[in-house]
């Protein structure tokens, strides 16, 4: 389904060497060293010492990503101390983009290095231990406001007082993660191949770096992702499996060989596509030595196997460490105008097939979810009904098309009505109490292969 290949280094990571003379490295002014902790908080004594460094800046926010503060506090040369970033613009530059260092002595902080990046804003900031040693590297995605162009720099701090720019990129989206299990974290790219400034391909680079200060690239891999997506947003790192033969062959027979079945950490990509969504998997296969992404298929240049309407964020909605995709689910008994969806979560297996691990339907208006329980999935024969504040589980008969067992009834009571009128209501289950309403819940039938127990009932059931 997806081919991998390894690459050599120009065709989408530029080497740094190129750019290392664009990135300024600047020493701190001693007379920046500043006095009198504040007593009212760390990020209190960090801005205040940070002031005392710079004049008439403004802060500036990274837009994403895990980090959304201009400040933020990590060890990031493995002392053991943390250091303050800062991330700030100057007006008197033109609102040149830094990133400066502070690092503390007992309660005194001061700065002790900035750097002057090319760009104005910051998208995100990754910090990751890409030598392997617990220094951390900062992957700053910046953004340039006059051409409204995204670019990575990956800069590291050699605790003396240098930043220094190891990498420079442009990206639609990067991530950082151990891709390989050996102690290293490893650097993804999501970035574009153009030729006569038109995009001609997609791919995912994963750089692989030594132990080094300078951070050397030791190996680069690559695999083509769907060059139709934009709006990305990380949805994470999961676990999976691969390299199980799919159990049928492209004949349709039942494939019978042996195959090694293998861990890797995936990264998972949630994108926009034509006013739906996607996901794009990627993971280091081992065995091969190859960068894959399976969901694209390289035949078709495209990515249709996760794409959907509704659900947009891939999660590890059961906890079992690996994520799931969601997908729409159209119930039976809905037509055009009146199409009814629950979202299933699906799990990539080995053999590249999806299992279904939660059915869940969501009523936004009534702002509740319900999981399915397992005979209902299996069969797909359930579906949803609405009636004034009743909101009904019933089998559908395809035959007949129409509605035939009613399974559940859950039904919202104005909070006033229910602490009035509520022991008219007892033979309902209360599920809980939000927005003014009680939700109630009564089980309709209980001697059906279908009937959910109300131990299903309650465990399935939140108020969103
Ligand atoms: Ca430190
Ligand atoms: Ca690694
Ligand atoms: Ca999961």
């Amino acid at each position: 389904m997806s081919m991998t290949r390894r690459v050599s280094a120009f065709i989408c990571i530029v080497m740094s060497a190129v750019f290392l003379s664009s990135c300024s490295v600047v020493s701190a002014d001693p007379e920046t060293l500043i006095q009198a902790p504040s007593p009212t908080g760390e990020l209190t004594d960090i801005s205040e010492a940070f002031a005392k460094y710079a004049d008439d800046y403004t802060l500036v926010f990274p837009t994403s990503g895990e980090h959304t503060s201009a400040y933020v506090v990590e060890d990031i040369d493995a002392d053991g101390v943390s250091e303050a970033m800062v991330f700030y613009k100057l007006k008197s530059e033109n609102y040149i983009l830094h990133v400066n260092v502070l690092e503390q002595d007992g309660k005194r902080w001061r700065s002790v290095a900035d750097y002057n990046t090319n760009g104005t804003d910051i998208d995100k900031v990754i910090l990751s231990d890409l030598s392997g040693t617990g220094r951390k590297s900062i992957a700053v995605g910046i953004i340039n406001s006059v051409d409204s162009s995204y670019h990575l720099e990956v800069l590291t701090f050699d605790g003396d007082g240098y930043i220094q720019c190891q990498m420079q990129n442009s990206y639609v989206d990067f991530a950082c993660s151990d891709m390989d299990h050996d102690g290293r974290e490893e650097l993804v790219i999501l970035c574009d191949e153009y030729s006569d400034n038109v995009v001609v391909k997609r791919v995912a680079v994963l750089c692989n770096f030594d132990e080094s200060t300078s951070l050397i690239r030791d190996e680069i891999y690559s695999a083509e992702i769907d060059r139709g997506a934009s709006d990305y947003s990380f949805a994470g790192v999961g676990s999976i499996e691969y390299g199980a033969a799919p159990t049928l062959t492209a004949d349709g027979v039942q494939n019978t060989q042996a195959s090694e079945v293998r861990t890797a950490n995936a990264l998972y990509f949630d994108a926009v596509k034509n006013e739906e969504y996607i996901t794009e998997v990627i993971y280091f296969d081992e065995i091969a030595k190859s960068l894959t992404a399976p969901m694209y298929d390289t035949a078709s240049g495209s990515n249709d196997l996760t794409v959907r309407s509704f659900g947009r964020r891939s999660m590890d909605i059961n906890e079992d460490g690996e994520i799931e995709i969601p997908n729409d689910l159209l119930l039976p008994g809905s037509w055009y105008s009146n199409s009814v969806y629950a979202t299933q979560w699906m799990q990539l297996q080995s053999d590249n097939s999806f299992i279904d691990v939660m059915t869940v339907y969501t009523d936004s208006e009534n702002k509740f979810s319900m999981s399915f329980p397992d005979s209902w999935i299996d069969d797909n024969n359930v579906t949803v009904s609405h009636y004034q504040n009743t909101i009904t589980f019933s089998l559908w008969d395809a035959s007949a098309n129409r509605r035939s067992t009613d399974l559940l009834e859950i039904r919202l009571v104005a909070q006033q009505s229910w602490d009035t009128n509520g022991s008219t209501a007892s033979q309902y289950i209360r599920l809980g109490t939000k927005y003014g309403n009680v939700y109630l819940a009564r089980i309709l039938e209980t001697d059906n292969k279908y009937s959910i127990t109300e131990e299903q009932l309650v465990n399935g059931f939140r108020i969103k």
